[in-house]
């Protein structure tokens, strides 16, 4: 006889998933139950610093009062009508969300998944009607160690085994090139050269930041190429690095930007696919669709989300507070930290490997009240909330300090 919900422990209920959810995850043994701004609490009261931030998902901090309110109201008037019928918020989400990113139109979708999956589709048919290449020879260009994430046609140009092994047979099309390299990128693109798709930061690979000059210069190569430029901004966009977009670090603006996570406020999912009009105008009625795309409740909190965005008030904070975090890393490189890149509100730290693996440290950061994500090896990543205090931060990167020098 299990304990009824409302009284069991953190262990009752990490014991109570384990037969029953699957185990494609091994969380923190941490169980939230409450949370507001950078701030979790778990089942028995404890507080912890959130310097994940749902991977960029919650930019705006835990249930942002006006992210929550904007919710609360479409609650209380209409939820879903799919897109058989037109609902009375999804025009004003395409027209600010297509004027914030300085392109056109939107295809509104719900997971980052989708979003690049539509992307590809998109691309694929952009090629075949607009560019004149052969039916089915369209290929993407895309980096190793990329992420885009989970689907059975993304983890086939994946270079992650762990992501890829067990899910064959793969989509073909896809042609892997080096990261930051101009050259190889030049090299792979021909006349069946649909599109490049690129995280203009990597994120899972550890926050890897491009040398400056590689956005611009993929922007030129695909524009010389006649091929599109798309920008995967799911974890780079939304103000993360200090900028709309992190490709606006050199000012590019690609033909299609993918957005996804931030968007959906860290409410309801939201993505979206962005673009010039001449490739989004490719998709006609009946041709690509989803129930929840662009949903009035998904709608109505996207458009609260794109005001948000409209004061510029959260990429400056990602700036400011960004060369505290930069500042703080820096202080700790030789104490700990063997290296670290990073832009805006977002880092990843290359930890000694002397002193652990990056689960290792965020299982001790843990302890220190503050939850933090390894990606791989010794790496871990560090992306709080935009709203998050200098207080808040300075304190996280204390935490980081002692559990790395004490090594304990
Ligand atoms: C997990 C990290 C992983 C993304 C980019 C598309 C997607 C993602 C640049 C897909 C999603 C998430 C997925 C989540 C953990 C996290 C992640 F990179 F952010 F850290 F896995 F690599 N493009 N990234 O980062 O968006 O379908 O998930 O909404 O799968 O564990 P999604």
């Amino acid at each position: 006889m299990t304990a009824p919900a409302r009284t069991r422990t953190s262990g009752d209920l990490i014991r109570a998933e384990e037969p029953v959810l699957a185990h494609n995850y091994h969380p923190l043994p941490v169980v939230v139950a409450h949370a507001e701004g950078a701030w979790v609490e778990d089942v028995e009261g404890r507080r912890y610093l959130d310097m994940l931030a749902g991977y960029s998902a919650l930019n705006f901090g835990h249930r942002h009062p006006l992210l929550i309110e904007a919710a609360h109201r479409q609650l209380d008037r209409l939820t879903l009508t799919s897109r058989a019928f037109h609902n009375d918020r999804l025009a004003e989400f395409a027209e600010r969300l297509a004027e914030l990113t300085g392109l056109d139109m939107v295809l509104p979708m719900n997971t980052g998944a989708e979003a690049v999956e539509s992307g590809i589709k998109v691309a694929r048919k952009w090629a075949y009607e607009v560019k004149g290449v052969p039916a089915d020879r369209a290929t993407i260009v895309v980096a190793a160690e990329n992420f885009h994430g989970r689907t059975t046609t993304i983890v086939s140009f994946s270079t992650d085994e762990t992501a890829r092994t067990g899910f064959g047979p793969f989509t073909p099309g896809f042609r892997i090139v080096p990261y930051n390299d101009l050259a190889a990128l030049e090299a792979a693109v021909d006349g069946t050269t649909a599109a490049v798709l690129i995280e203009p930061i990597q994120g899972e690979a550890g926050v890897v930041v491009p040398d400056d000059g590689y956005l611009a210069g993929v922007r030129e190569l695909t524009r010389r190429n006649n091929c599109l430029f798309i920008a995967d901004e799911i974890q780079s966009g939304l103000g993360r690095t200090g900028r709309t977009l992190a490709v606006q670090h050199e000012d590019v603006v690609p033909d299609v930007v993918l957005l996804g996570k931030a968007l959906g406020g860290g409410i309801v999912p939201v993505s979206a696919v962005v673009a010039r009009r001449e490739v989004l105008s490719v998709l006609r009625p009946g041709e690509h669709g989803s129930t929840f795309g662009g949903n009035p409740l998904a709608a109505a909190v996207g458009t609260a989300v794109v005001e948000l965005l409209e004061t510029g008030e959260f990429q400056r904070r990602a700036t400011e507070l960004g060369g505290v975090l930069r500042d703080g890393l820096t202080g700790l490189v030789g104490h700990g930290v063997v290296g670290f890149r990073s832009r805006g509100l977002w880092a990843g730290v290359d930890v000694d490997p002397a002193l652990g693996t990056g689960r290792e440290v965020s299982e001790r950061l843990m302890r220190e009240g503050v939850l933090v994500k390894d990606t791989h090896g010794s790496t871990i990543r560090l992306a709080p909330p935009l709203t998050v205090t200098e207080e808040e931060l300075r304190s996280a990167l204390g935490s980081l300090q002692k559990v790395l020098t004490r090594g304990a």
